[in-house]
């Protein structure tokens, strides 16, 4: 007998996928006029590969595997209790590069199911024009928050997402779940540069308002993707955030009693002061942070984050290692956040440019 949608998504639990579920082909088109409309505000800022000549392939992922019948759309947890501390990495990058294990597990997965049916299949962990959480949404994995994140009602938003593009014929989710934020707003509060804006694209079927994710105003944008300097109006607000952000998952009801992974993919890399990260080379840095997510960021945009955060702790010992940066660093963009980390331990108004929006 033929593969049933039931054994797949057995099969995707077997290895390790907490959530898992199937949403139809024609569903990718769903909320592709949301995300033309995003990319149109301008809140994409500088990722050009989300606004690349791919782009249009997100509304048909037969672009990418001519022959998909269904989609298998897998979470993986994350959450832990970590004490983020100071300086703080977001959860999802203190561990291994999930790019590269969930691909694995997924590939062990297609290998076992390929035994029993010979089928077509691509694998997608962040690496293809996909609006995963778009696609997750319909396969049943949970809903969107005010906060853009995939909410799950059991499992809060602590998880990453990827796809299985397959030639089988699967029945897929039949609805996607409710929204669940109701008239709860935490995470627009509590965001520190005001990133979450009301949507232009409109609101839920029930009449719920629609929110939207301005990534140019994002921390998490800033410290990950940013190649270049940091707009100085944001600085101040960015806290002690040198990788990431979670705070709008922090706030978040639904993450309160949200299970913790025991995948021993994900293991704490914080620890170390601002201090620590101040005086660590490029070739420590590489050493330390190969194989997670952060060394995303290279050394040169590692140490302007860490800069900004320096300028932002008050913290007077700190000026000692910022001025040596300041004087030895040969890229421009380190030493111009250490002029910046210098002018605010000073109590000067760095980039005294005006409002801090
Ligand atoms: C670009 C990107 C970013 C950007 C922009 C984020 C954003 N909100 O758009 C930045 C760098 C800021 C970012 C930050 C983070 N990211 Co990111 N990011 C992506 C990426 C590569 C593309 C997202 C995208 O296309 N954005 C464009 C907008 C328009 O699309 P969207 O947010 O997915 O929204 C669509 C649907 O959700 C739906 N929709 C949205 N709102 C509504 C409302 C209603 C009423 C309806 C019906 C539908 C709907 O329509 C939209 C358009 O199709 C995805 C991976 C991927 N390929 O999808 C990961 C991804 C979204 N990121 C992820 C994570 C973990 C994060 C961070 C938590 C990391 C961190 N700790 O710093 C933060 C969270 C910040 C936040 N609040 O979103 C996870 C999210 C998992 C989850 N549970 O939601 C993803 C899926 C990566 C993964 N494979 O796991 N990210
Ligand atoms: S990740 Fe941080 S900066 Fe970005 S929207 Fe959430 S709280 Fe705001
Ligand atoms: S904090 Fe409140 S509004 Fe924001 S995503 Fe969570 S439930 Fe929704």
């Amino acid at each position: 007998m033929g593969l049933s949608a039931y054994d797949v998504l057995a099969a995707a639990r077997e290895h390790g996928f907490e959530l898992a579920g199937i949403a139809a082909v024609d569903s990718a088109a769903t909320d592709f006029p949301r995300y033309r409309d995003w990319v149109d505000q301008g809140y994409a800022g500088r990722m050009g590969y989300l606004t690349d000549h791919r782009a249009d392939i997100r509304r048909d992922p037969r672009q990418l595997l001519p022959s998909v019948r269904s989609i298998l759309c897998v979470g993986k947890l994350y959450n832990r209790a970590i004490d983020s501390g100071s300086p703080s990495i977001a959860k999802y990058a203190q561990g291994e590069d999930y790019h590269h294990f969930m691909r694995r597990d997924l590939e062990r997965m297609v290998a076992l199911l390929g035994e029993r049916e010979a089928f077509e299949a691509r694998i997608c962990v962040d690496t293809a024009p996909l609006l995963e959480r778009s696609l997750a949404r319909q396969a049943g994995l949970g809903w969107i928050g005010k906060n853009t994140c995939l909410i799950n009602q059991q499992q809060g938003s602590w998880f990453l997402l990827a796809e299985v593009l397959l030639s089988l014929d699967l029945t897929p989710n039949a609805e996607p779940p409710p929204d669940r934020c109701g008239s709860c707003t935490r995470c627009i509060d509590a965001c520190p540069t005001q990133a979450i804006v009301p949507d232009a694209a409109g609101g839920w079927p029930d009449g719920a308002d629609g929110w939207t994710l301005d990534a140019s105003a994002c921390i998490s944008y800033f410290t990950i993707e940013l190649k270049g300097s940091i707009p100085e109006a944001y600085r101040s607000q960015m806290g002690n955030n040198i990788f990431g952000c979670d705070i709008c998952q922090d706030v978040c009801p639904w993450n309160r009693r949200a299970p913790e992974t025991a995948a021993p993919e994900f293991f704490t890399i914080s620890g170390a002061s601002l201090e620590d990260l101040l005086n660590l080379d490029a070739p420590r840095f590489r050493l330390q942070f190969e194989k997670t997510p952060v060394s995303r960021a290279r050394y040169a945009g590692f140490l302007r984050n860490v800069l900004i955060a320096a300028g932002n702790s008050g913290d007077q010992r700190l000026r000692e290692p910022v001025r040596r940066i300041l004087e030895s660093a040969s890229e421009e963009i380190v030493r111009e956040h250490a002029s910046w980390a210098l002018a605010r331990l000073d109590g000067r108004n760095p980039g005294s440019s005006g409002s801090e929006r």
